[in-house]
């Protein structure tokens, strides 16, 4: 057993370590704070707080005990082959995001429900044509997950008096939202959707769900926004949707390959708003309790909370 002081490594390419540091330092001084590369003495390590580390990073660590994700979505580290087993994993909960994306897709709603995407295109040419205006109460809006985020996002959506679908794994309860469940009810969802939100966490079952047979079973016209993981989407189906008209719009925060590539079809499609994956964004200032109440949960030999399901995948 290692006696030393115990280490926490921080593992981002993205996010900024010293509020992390500062927050954790303050309210659990016992922990020494550490930045990859510089993870000091292997052994001495016992936290990891991390974003997208490399495959086969947590594996040098053996007295590692739980590993905190800096997001809410794990699939980057449950697909790792080398991920250290029988430890906890917790994700964020919420964390600040919840409200980031509501405000996210209530603006996708909202822009192509006012039809922003052609008046846009309409500015461009010089062209001053007003188009019919559809209800709210006609623009029927569909949300695959209803977890932690997607519920907010489904609650902020039906404020507005859109009618709001829902659809899950399991069933729920959810104030002014209609909510399905499981894989028979899926057609009969997307039937009504004109505009699909995509808040599903990726796992081996939700991989390529937004696929050419989805698409086709939304309306004509329809919309499809997805702020989850490009891995739910099959890109050149939703492309091929797009072109014949079936699609009306895009808007989309992820992507299978991450940045888009320069030469990537959705960049340039007149049809597609691309957003380069800040639908949410982990922010300590709102996250770092979170973490903290972990850490110390797990000093005290406590579990958790936040708990991944590795065989859920989320
Ligand atoms: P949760 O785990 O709280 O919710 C997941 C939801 O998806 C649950 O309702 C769950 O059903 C449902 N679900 C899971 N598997 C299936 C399935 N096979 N069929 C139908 N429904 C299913 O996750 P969060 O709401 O916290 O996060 C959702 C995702 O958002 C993250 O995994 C991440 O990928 C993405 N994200 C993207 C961000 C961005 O900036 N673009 C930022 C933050 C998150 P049930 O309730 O029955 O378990
Ligand atoms: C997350 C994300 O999963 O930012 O938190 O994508």
């Amino acid at each position: 057993m290692n006696s030393s002081a115990p280490t926490l490594v921080f593992f981002s390419n993205t996010d900024d370590p010293a509020p992390w540091q500062a927050a954790i330092a303050a309210a659990v001084p016992s922990i020494t704070f550490r930045v990859a590369p510089h993870t000091g003495p292997v052994d001495a390590v016992r936290y990891a707080l991390v974003w997208k580390p490399p495959r086969g990073w947590l594996a040098q660590f053996p007295n590692l005990r739980a590993i905190l994700s800096l997001g809410a979505g794990v699939d980057a580290l449950l697909e790792d082959p080398a991920l250290p087993p029988g430890i906890p994993i917790t994700r964020m909960v919420d964390a600040g995001m919840g409200r980031q994306m509501a405000e996210y897709a209530t603006y996708a709603v909202m822009h192509f429900h006012r039809h922003m995407q052609r008046y846009s295109a309409l500015q461009r040419e010089g062209r001053w044509a007003p188009l019919e205006p559809v209800a709210a109460a006609r623009f029927t809006v569909g949300i695959m997950g209803l977890g932690v985020l997607g519920a907010q996002a489904a609650q902020m959506v039906a404020s507005l008096g859109y009618p709001v679908l829902g659809w899950s794994r399991t069933t729920k309860q959810l104030p002014g939202v209609e909510v399905l469940s499981g894989n028979d009810a899926l057609p009969g969802f997307l039937g009504r959707t004109r505009l699909l939100l995509n808040f599903l966490p990726l796992t081996p079952a939700t991989r390529g769900v937004i696929d050419a047979q989805l698409l086709a079973m939304l309306p004509r016209g329809a919309f499809v926004v997805n702020l989850a993981r490009g891995g739910h989407l099959v890109e050149p189906d939703l492309l091929a949707a797009l072109d014949r008209g079936h699609i009306a719009g895009a808007m989309l925060d992820v992507f299978e390959q991450e940045p888009l590539p320069a030469t990537h079809p959705f960049w340039r499609h007149p049809a597609v708003v691309v957003t380069p994956h800040v639908a949410a964004v982990t922010q300590a200032e709102d996250a770092a309790a979170q973490v903290i109440a972990n850490l110390q949960r797990l000093e005290r030999g406590e579990m958790p909370v936040g708990l991944v399901d590795r065989g859920a995948g989320y």
